[in-house]
């Protein structure tokens, strides 16, 4: 790379900070809760010193507060492949497949972000990414009319496709390039009111479904959620009515727990925004549409793959006694038998690690870098007190959850059954590359943090 290039990781954290801003200034709402969260989390940190202590010292600390994901719901393979370049100029590479058919939801996904724990570190911006099967679609005539809308409209500006190339080309960007490249690609995602079709393709396209008539009336993949990380999300949920935001029900993921797992998520409903059509003659019809909405987090732990599959089990067993209804009428219910079949998930980072659950960090005690020793097996260092593990963060992101979100902002209207069809092959294809498996990064960065102490203290 040459000497004045722009990190990828500092595009990427340029574009998080104008994106926030962007929709700050469009869903007023999602300012509110960003200042909830950032209460929230200065009061967790004030009352947890351990906690803070810990995320400090792991570098986690100062992301935080910077830390959101976002999410967009293309129409096309040429948009997705042309997307998959675009977030690489910015250091976000696709991972994981995530199949939405089975939710009634007619897309399948993965998530851009970054990799490296250097990258994460500095900023761990990440999009989830879908894509709109019109093969889901029953209606052929409806099909081939939304895959014609789509086939006309561009999502990316001449701009962001000629700096996309040059970065390509050139192997990144110069600091006035970068700075372009960046309001350039927010131009995508920016949220447009004038609609692409006509009231009545609108409404044939909402009949078949909520998130069809969402992808193809527009000129745009425009952002629909960007959440912030919270670290005690029932606290956030508990307070939203006071900062007049009304919670989807129930938390999705896992229950509340001493030693938190992957991810918890919650929202607000979509917001009902003016929008206009463009019949024939060329008039504007007044009409509305609900996509955006407001959404927060909690991370934990990353697992293993044993450790998502007693997530998943338990997660399958809850589910069993009593699914969340729509309307939030047996939320206290669904809680209970959560907290009841997760009874099973060992509850304290000791006891996560022994059995191989999840994925930490390794680095050297006080004591550690004080001492000298070739031994090489880390449960013996950590019992001699010369070596000390903390959590490494779940990046990605649960079908399940996802479906649940979807869902809540989809209203109950929109419950509907796709026969599951999960096509990793085709979005792959699709997307113009293999999406990455996200056990391997975690693996990764654990096995690098290990080796760096076997190093350090045989010297
Ligand atoms: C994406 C929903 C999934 C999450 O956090 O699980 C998601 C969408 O509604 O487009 O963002
Ligand atoms: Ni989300």
């Amino acid at each position: 790379m040459k000497p004045d290039y722009v990190s990828t990781s500092d595009i990427r954290s340029a574009f998080s900070a104008a994106m926030s801003a962007m929709y700050r200034e469009e869903v007023p709402a999602y300012g509110t809760l960003m200042e909830l969260v950032a209460r929230v989390n200065d009061e967790t940190l004030a009352a947890q010193p351990k906690l803070k202590e810990r995320l400090e010292a792991t570098d986690y600390l100062d992301r935080i507060s910077e830390e959101r994901h976002g999410a967009i719901r293309l129409g096309t393979a040429t948009e997705l492949s042309m997307m998959a370049r675009v977030f690489a100029v910015m250091g976000m590479y696709p991972v994981g497949y995530y199949d939405l058919s089975t939710a009634g939801v007619p897309v399948h996904s993965t998530a851009f972000r970054p990799i490296g724990d250097a990258e994460l570190k500095r900023n761990p911006f990440r999009v989830f990414t879908s894509l709109l099967r019109l093969d889901l679609i029953a209606d052929e005539d409806l099909r081939r009319a939304a895959a014609d809308i789509l086939a006309r409209r561009r999502i990316f500006t001449d701009g962001a496709i000629a700096l996309t190339e040059k970065a390509e080309r050139d192997g990144g960007l110069n600091t006035d390039d970068a700075q372009h490249f960046i309001s350039e690609v927010l131009e995508t995602f920016r949220w447009h009111d004038e609609a692409n079709v006509d009231a009545a393709m609108y409404h044939r396209l909402h009949d078949a479904h909520r998130l069809i008539a969402d992808v193809v009336s527009f000129k745009g993949p425009h952002i629909n959620h960007l959440t912030p990380r919270t670290l005690d999300i029932d606290r956030v949920q508990a307070l939203m009515p006071d900062y007049g935001i009304a919670p989807k029900a129930v938390v999705e993921g896992p229950p509340t727990r001493a030693c938190p797992i992957l991810l918890r998520q919650t929202s607000f409903k979509a917001l009902d925004e003016p929008v206009s059509f463009r019949n024939a003659g060329g008039a504007w019809e007044e009409g509305s549409h609900t996509a955006r909405f407001g959404e927060i987090e909690q991370r934990g732990i990353a697992l293993t793959p044993k450790g998502r599959a007693l997530y998943d089990r338990l997660l399958d067993q809850s589910r069993k006694i009593v699914r969340p209804a729509a309307d939030g009428s047996n939320a206290r219910d669904y809680e209970a038998a959560l907290a009841q079949s997760f009874a099973e998930f060992p509850d304290d980072w000791s006891t996560i690690r022994a059995e191989g659950l999840g994925y930490f960090t390794y680095s050297l005690t006080a004591k550690g870098n004080a001492a000298s020793t070739n031994h090489g097996d880390i449960k013996t260092l950590i019992d001699q007190g010369l070596v000390q593990f903390d959590p490494i963060v779940y990046e990605d992101f649960l079908p399940v959850s996802a479906a649940g979100i979807f869902q809540s902002n989809l209203g109950d209207g929109a419950q509907q059954e796709f026969v599951a069809s999960p096509n990793q092959q085709r979005f792959e294809t699709d997307l113009g590359m293999k999406v990455l498996n996200e056990f391997d990064h975690y693996a990764g960065i654990e096995q690098a943090s290990i080796d760096a102490c076997l190093r350090a203290l045989s010297k």
